[in-house]
């Protein structure tokens, strides 16, 4: 029995997993929501309301995205995408967090400035230059990933929210002095996986129940 992913296409969360249930080669249907219209098998598993959520055969969920990612990547075929000494542990949760705390906010106030009045657009974009894209650019100087010479957790984990960033200005993101990163960013973009993380489904609608008389 295959397991279930409610997801959304163009949620950043649900795209890093996706793209760690592809590399596990486990069997998942995608089950493509609207979150403005939440069907109610979906809320019935987790009334938080947020995608991804994978539900197990046994019914059971997994409802934060790193951790169907960690579930993913510890299937049989997967494994090497984990890091795999303390270090690269550290490293791993390190920029993951940074990614999903500060820079988030600065990403969303970036691509939403019209909600945040105590910073402008300009100075979200500097501040995740600054304190984010810079740093991570230089990570990217003398290695292809940014735990080396192959993508792992961390790189998959990070990939659609400097796809989302860079997407708000297209041609603003080009000019910024980030090469390694776009770089980097453009591996994923044109990749095989990216293209099956961004494959289309029609919208999942929940089938009526039928009352049949005995
Ligand atoms: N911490 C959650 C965050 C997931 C999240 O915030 N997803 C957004 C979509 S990108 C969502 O479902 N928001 C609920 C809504 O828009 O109603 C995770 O890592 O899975």
């Amino acid at each position: 029995m295959a397991v279930i992913l409610y997801s959304y296409r163009r949620c950043p969360y649900a795209m890093r997993a996706r793209s760690a249930l592809i590399l596990s080669k486990v069997i998942f249907e995608v089950r493509e929501i609207s979150l403005r219209n939440k069907p109610p098998s979906f809320l019935a598993y987790s009334p938080k309301g947020t995608v991804p959520i994978l539900v197990m055969p046994d019914q059971s969920i997994i409802d934060q995205s790193l951790d169907i990612m960690d579930w993913a990547l510890h299937q049989p075929d997967a494994r090497n995408y984990l890091p795999d000494d303390e270090e690269s542990k550290l490293f791993t949760r390190k920029w993951i967090m940074a990614n999903d705390d500060s820079f988030k906010h600065l990403l969303d106030a970036y691509k939403y400035p019209e909600r945040y009045v105590e910073i402008t657009q300009e100075n979200s974009l500097a501040c995740a230059l600054e304190t984010y894209l810079l740093p991570l650019n230089q990570l990217l100087v003398q290695q292809p990933f940014l735990l080396g010479g192959y993508f792992q957790l961390v790189d998959l984990a990070i990939f659609p929210f400097i796809r989302q960033f860079a997407m708000v200005d297209l041609e603003r993101f080009k000019q910024l002095p980030l090469p390694y990163l776009q770089k980097w960013l453009n591996f994923f973009l044109q990749s095989e996986l990216f293209e099956q993380v961004m494959t289309k489904y029609p919208l999942w609608i929940d089938p009526k129940l039928t009352l049949t008389n005995s």
